[in-house]
Formats: C-alpha cells, structure tokens, sequence
C-alpha cells in the first residue's frame, strides 16, 4: 500500500512539472546569421491565453538612447519612461496602436503610458532625431527577445499547440510576420530564418 502511495506522489510529480514548459527558438536571417533583438511570441492555437495581468515595464532613456531600443509587452501593460540623462527629452510615437506624448521633462513622468492594443509602437524624441525605440505589444505573456546568439527562450509555457510568430523591426515586409505551428512539450524547440532589410 505504501509503495501504491510512492507511486502516486511520482506520478502527481511528473504530472505537475509536465504543465510547466519552455520553447528555445533559434532566429537567424537569410545568410544563416543570428539576429540579436528579434521578438518570438506564443499564441495557443486553441482559444485564447490565459487571463494574466501584464507586466509592468521600462524603458530608459541613457545618453540619448533608449534602454532597451527593443522590447516587447502583453497588451494593457503600463510602461515607464525614466530620463536619466541631464537634458530634456520629449518622447512622442505617430503608431496607430498608441500616439502619445510625453512633454519634456527630466527624471520619472508621473503617468505610466498604457498599451492597450496589439501592435507595433515606433518611439522617436522630438529634440533628439536618432533616437528611436521598438515596442511590440502582443495578446500573449508568452514572448522573447532573442541575444546576441540569436537565442531566445520562452518559459513557464503550459503545454500545448502553440502558433510560434516571429518578429524584428527590420523585416523586409513588417506585414508577413513568419509563424510555425508547435506542439510544445517540456522541452521545444523551433527556428526562424528571417528576410532582413540590411541595417543602417
Ligand atoms: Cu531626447
């Protein structure tokens, strides 16, 4: 009876670690080199994810760069824009999926700025051209961004059917966004060969 008991608890075990999943995806572009910056996002190609609340985010602005320049967010997220520079910075986007603008200012603006729709969000600041930063917000907590390796790993995925989308702002047609269909186990992996605009 005790041995029926162990076996039980193994199996409660296993069971349980089964649920918690991770997808390792491996971005290149069309000459086989690793992309650093991509975003990959996993959408359950059953129904919808569940109803997590977004995570927080930051973007800084350091030595007239936005930290990071790329970054992704689930849809509704709050985002805060810390100048830690000496100088003023105006942060604006004209994207559909969120025009705003945060008029310039030193330090912590008071307001988070929400990201309520999916979708791509170019920032720019108005006083300083070169700046510019990405922000994909995506109906999913499940997202990435791939390292210098090209390397990016999605974790604590439940397993399932996942439609795998991945993303780069210098892709040749931001509208074909690659996807694969995945069935993700305790240990996935998949890769994306993505058609790049060179860089500038
Ligand atoms: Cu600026």
């Amino acid at each position: 009876m005790r041995f029926l008991y162990l076996f039980l608890a193994a199996f409660a075990l296993t069971a349980t670690l089964a649920h918690a999943a991770s997808l390792r995806v491996q971005v290149v572009d069309q000459a086989g080199a690793p992309v650093q910056d991509a975003i990959v996002y996993a959408v359950p190609v059953s129904g919808k994810p569940p109803a997590t609340k977004p995570l927080p985010a930051v973007i800084d602005q350091i030595k007239r760069r936005f930290v990071p320049m790329v970054s992704a967010v689930q849809t509704g997220a709050s985002v805060t824009f810390p100048n830690k520079d000496n100088i003023e910075h105006d942060v604006y986007s004209f994207s559909p999926a969120k025009r705003f603008e945060l008029n310039l200012y030193h330090g912590i603006p008071a307001n988070p700025v929400i990201f309520d729709k999916p979708g791509l969000v170019v920032m720019g600041c108005n006083i300083h051209d070169t700046m510019v930063a990405y922000l994909l917000i995506v109906d999913t907590p499940y997202f990435a961004k791939t390292d210098a390796n090209g390397a990016a790993t999605i974790g604590n995925l439940p397993v399932d059917a996942y439609k795998i989308v991945a993303w780069h702002f210098r892709l040749m047609d931001p509208n074909a966004q690659p996807t694969q269909k995945i069935a993700v186990n305790a240990d996935s992996a998949a890769k994306f060969e993505l058609q790049l605009k060179a860089a500038e």
